[in-house]
């Protein structure tokens, strides 16, 4: 295996120091960049791209090559598990992710089958490989899935949704039935994650992009609960290295400390919380990854700079940051403000 000439984001994670605060931003891959418009044209769309995995190994070196970030991120989408699981997702243009067949009976939780990645995610697997072959040591390689309860939320609901309707009226209503799909999707993510780590992801990351709409007592028993039992059903160790993983709940700031407690190594901070207040509630049992708003990406050069210096400000001298955004980056951001993000945290932290 290739030496990882960076090291700083793996370093950052297991709170060892480092000479500055590594950086990667949530989708970093994306329609922001002129050449992966290009490439996603070539490919026709989004699913095709991601199961082509000589274009998706491509789209995911872009931000590398074109920015100092210390991580890759696997191509792919969350949505790849539900695929897997027979609900036939497709996409449609300026409306986002749909199912053809959506989670709508008991029955249709009964007949799901747990995902068996290498028979059914090849393509996912195929990307981490040739993806980390192609890296070959510049940045370590962040593998990823959705929680149990975000992936929940598309099945039942079949889209993306404001209030979840069907999702929380079968919690309430018939709250073993959720048990029981979010069960057979926490087997299915941990078979995943788990494959993405033999193929050669060297940290995951749990998506977990809804947990933030549950009520307090909701968040700990859907969704906590079975990204708990990921974290405990991970590898965490490979090629002679730990492998880290990261839990984010956008909205989760009030749950650091039960965050904390599942024993993950990261936790994702969305930019409503200060991080500065983090770090002293979570003390030295995780690393944080944040926060800045991707709204400010909008903004210029000197005010990128401004809110990069404040948040680095605000969690202070030490080990255990790392910078990202408090979400991923939106369509409409000049790449020239991604690389005055980049250079401002490597600039303003160095040591
Ligand atoms: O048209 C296009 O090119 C599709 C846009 C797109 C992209 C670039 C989608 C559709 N997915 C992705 C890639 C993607 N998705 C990555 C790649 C790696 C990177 O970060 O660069 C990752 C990690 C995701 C994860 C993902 N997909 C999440 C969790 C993170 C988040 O942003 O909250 C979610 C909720 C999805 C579902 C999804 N896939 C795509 C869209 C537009 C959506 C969101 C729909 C919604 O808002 O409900």
């Amino acid at each position: 295996m290739t030496e990882l000439k960076n090291d700083r984001f793996l370093r950052a994670l297991a709170r060892q120091p480092v000479d500055r605060t590594p950086v990667w931003m949530m989708r970093q891959a994306g329609r922001y960049l002129p050449e992966y418009r290009k490439i996603r044209n070539q490919a026709g769309d989004f699913m095709s791209l991601c199961k082509n995995t000589d274009l998706a190994c491509e789209v995911a070196l872009q931000p590398i090559d074109r920015f100092n970030f210390d991580a890759a991120i696997l191509f792919s989408d969350i949505l790849t598990i539900p695929d897997a699981m027979g609900l036939g997702l497709y996409f449609v243009e300026g409306e986002g992710p749909k199912f053809h067949k959506p989670l709508r009976t008991e029955t249709d939780i009964n007949d799901l089958n747990i995902v068996d990645t290498k028979r059914d995610l090849k393509y996912v697997t195929d990307a981490v490989s040739l993806i980390r072959r192609e890296l070959n040591g510049r940045v370590p390689l962040i593998g990823f899935s959705g929680s149990p309860w975000t992936l929940a939320t598309y099945m039942i609901e079949g889209q993306s949704s404001r209030d979840f309707p069907n999702i929380k009226m079968m919690l309430y209503k018939q709250p073993e039935s959720l048990h029981q799909l979010l069960d057979k999707l926490a087997l299915s993510v941990i078979n995943y994650l788990n494959a993405q780590i033999s193929s050669g992801a060297q940290a995951v990351q749990i998506f977990d992009t809804w947990g933030g709409v549950l009520s307090h007592d909701a968040y700990a028993e859907f969704s906590l609960a079975y990204m708990e039992k990921i974290v405990n059903g991970l590898v965490r160790h490979s090629e002679g290295r730990d492998v880290p993983v990261i839990l984010f709940t956008k909205g989760g700031g009030q749950w650091l400390e039960l965050l904390a407690d599942t024993g993950c190594d990261g936790i994702g901070l969305d930019w409503t919380t200060d991080i500065g207040s983090a770090r002293r509630r979570v003390g030295d049992r995780v690393a944080l990854q944040g926060n800045m708003d991707p709204a400010v990406l909008r903004s210029d050069q000197s005010s990128i700079e401004y809110q990069v210096k404040s948040i680095l400000q605000s969690y202070g001298t030490g080990v255990g940051h790392i910078f990202n955004l408090g979400h991923g980056i939106t369509p409409d951001i000049d790449p020239n403000n991604v690389k005055a993000f980049v250079d401002a945290v490597h600039q303003y932290s160095q040591r």
